[in-house]
């Protein structure tokens, strides 16, 4: 058995001369994954090159009325997108940073095959008298793609003080 090193730069969808001879270097689904082949056999497959994190985006309602003090289902929708190794759709979360620090809810977030995604995030409704500013909540979506690389986006929910302000 013979050990082969090769140090090389994939540039292209090319034939590279490495130290064995010609080896014919075939791209697969566009990943930036290849597939190494020599006189028709393969000789081994290169793991994906993808360093980017993927593209989370997410839209919610930004206010939370009424303060009924009911914990109330808050729907955030977005999408989660990777043009490399694509998304790791098992990976994918909500967390909530609660201003008041008593209602963190977290959990899976299910996203279809096309990426879009629909959750349901349990907040309270409720505020406190003297927070003029309103109670705000901060919900974080991440997720990672399927070289590990995480991606994630922030939307804000807050509970106003008075309706319109
Ligand atoms: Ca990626
Ligand atoms: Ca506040």
């Amino acid at each position: 058995m013979t050990t082969v090193k090769i140090t090389s730069t994939i540039l292209a969808n090319a034939t590279q001369n490495l130290p064995y001879g010609p080896v014919a270097i075939e791209a697969s689904g566009g990943t930036g994954a290849y597939t190494f082949t020599q006189d028709g056999g393969i000789l081994f497959t290169s793991a994906p090159i993808d360093s980017i994190a993927p593209l989370v985006t997410a839209t919610a309602p930004g206010m939370l009325w009424p303060p009924s003090g009911r914990t109330v289902p808050v729907q955030v929708r977005g999408t989660i997108r990777d043009a490399g190794s694509g998304v790791n759709l098992s990976s994918a979360r909500f967390a909530v940073t609660d201003e008041y620090a008593t209602v963190h809810p977290s959990g899976e977030v299910t996203v279809s095959a096309d990426g879009n995604f629909t959750v349901n995030v349990p907040l309270v409704a409720a505020r406190h008298e003297a927070d003029a500013d309103g109670h705000k909540y901060t919900i974080v979506i991440s997720a990672k793609d399927t070289a590990g690389n995480e991606g994630s986006t922030t939307v804000i929910v807050v509970v106003p003080h008075d309706q319109g302000k």
